[in-house]
């Protein structure tokens, strides 16, 4: 007999599109959801994505590299971090002019959301008072800003909300239990001492994961359970599948099989209805066939540009060709 949708959460409800924001999500409920015939969570995630979204609207985010390399933390998937040799040439902070040349070619291609990511552990004032000055320069473009800078300290969020950042990304990666497996130099806690700071700001929180690492199932579903537990859920949640990288510790981790990777976007969709789920790194290597299984699940945005931070992503013209096929179409500004 296939599962049944019920016993899914701790109330023992059956999960109906309306109600699928109730919290708390039992870990085991959600390997109950990772557990279902993937038509059937499929189904589930295309109910909820249609109850919250347009079906077939796409937020295009264009990733910046504002500072790389050179970092200090041991994250054991990252190669910007300086202990690992991976090629990566390490940067200076980009000046404002590159930065508003970046941002306008991505808005001239459909862009409408723009992520600064800088390789630092955590930014040091003189750091954030650049980073100011490039948000509000994006949002001058009329364009949703994001930024990921590490670890913030007090009153930083505060100075990146009044320059008009619109969103904070900040990911706990991984299960709680399995965070000390891939990352060392910080722990799970000061993730959320971020996120705290972050929400108490008054920023729209993005925080998600990376799969593929060698998890469990059970870890993926520990992942999506404490996103999907916050008070309130993240408003975006990225799910990055790992971009192995030579040099890195988790290079050679065996890799994921794809359709877990569908799943895992289909409960964060169930899981956190109204949330823009990103289908994040991964997809230069993940061919169109699952991408199209991502989108079917609920993934509502994609990485746009043919470069990550780092790593490789698909040609823009590719994407474009994919979601002409696909009959997507880019959304519009969601919170600018
Ligand atoms: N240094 C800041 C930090 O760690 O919060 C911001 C930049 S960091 C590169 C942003 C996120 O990129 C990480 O939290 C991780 O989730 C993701 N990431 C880094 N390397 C990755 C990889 N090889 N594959 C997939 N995601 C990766
Ligand atoms: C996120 O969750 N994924 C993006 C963004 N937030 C900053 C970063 C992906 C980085 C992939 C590896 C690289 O290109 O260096
Ligand atoms: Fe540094 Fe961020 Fe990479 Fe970790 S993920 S090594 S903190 S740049």
């Amino acid at each position: 007999m296939p599962q049944s949708s019920a016993n899914l959460q701790q109330q023992d409800t059956i999960v109906m599109p309306q109600q699928a924001s109730q919290s708390p999500w039992t870990v085991a409920g959600i390997e109950a959801l990772f557990a279902l015939p993937f038509n059937d969570l499929l189904y589930q995630a295309q109910q909820v994505h249609r109850a919250n979204f347009d079906p077939n609207a796409v937020q295009l985010s264009t990733l910046l590299s504002i500072k790389t390399g050179g970092c200090a933390e041991d994250c054991g998937y990252c190669p910007q971090a300086a202990r690992y040799h991976t090629g990566v040439d390490n940067t200076e902070t980009l000046s404002l002019d590159a930065v508003m040349a970046a941002a306008t070619a991505a808005r001239a291609q459909g862009a409408t959301r723009f992520c600064m990511g800088a390789a630092w552990r955590s930014p040091k004032q003189r750091d954030l008072d650049r980073v100011v000055e490039m948000v509000q320069a994006v949002r001058g473009l009329g364009m949703e800003t994001c930024a990921t800078l590490g670890m913030l300290k007090p009153g930083q969020a505060e100075q990146l909300r009044d320059a008009g950042l619109d969103y904070y990304n900040h990911n706990i990666d991984t299960a709680e239990d399995y965070y000390g497996e891939v990352i060392t130099t910080r722990d799970y806690g000061d993730r959320l001492d971020t996120l705290a700071q972050v929400r108490e700001a008054g920023l729209h929180v993005c925080c998600g994961g990376i799969v593929g690492m060698g998890e469990t199932r059970t870890a993926r579903a520990t992942l999506i359970a404490q996103l999907a537990n916050m008070q309130p859920y993240p408003e975006s949640v990225p799910i990055n599948n790992l971009v192995q990288v030579p040099g890195t510790p988790l290079h050679g981790t065996a890799a994921l099989d794809p359709l877990e990777f569908v799943r895992t976007i289909a409960c964060a969709r169930i899981t956190m209805p109204k949330a823009m789920v990103r289908l994040s790194a991964g997809r230069q290597e993940m061919g169109e066939a699952i991408q199209t299984l991502c989108f079917l699940a609920g993934a509502n945005s994609i990485f746009y540009g043919e470069k990550l931070l780092t790593t490789e992503n698909p040609e823009v013209a590719r994407d474009q060709d994919l979601m002409a096929r696909l009959g997507l179409h880019p959304m519009a500004v969601a919170c600018a």
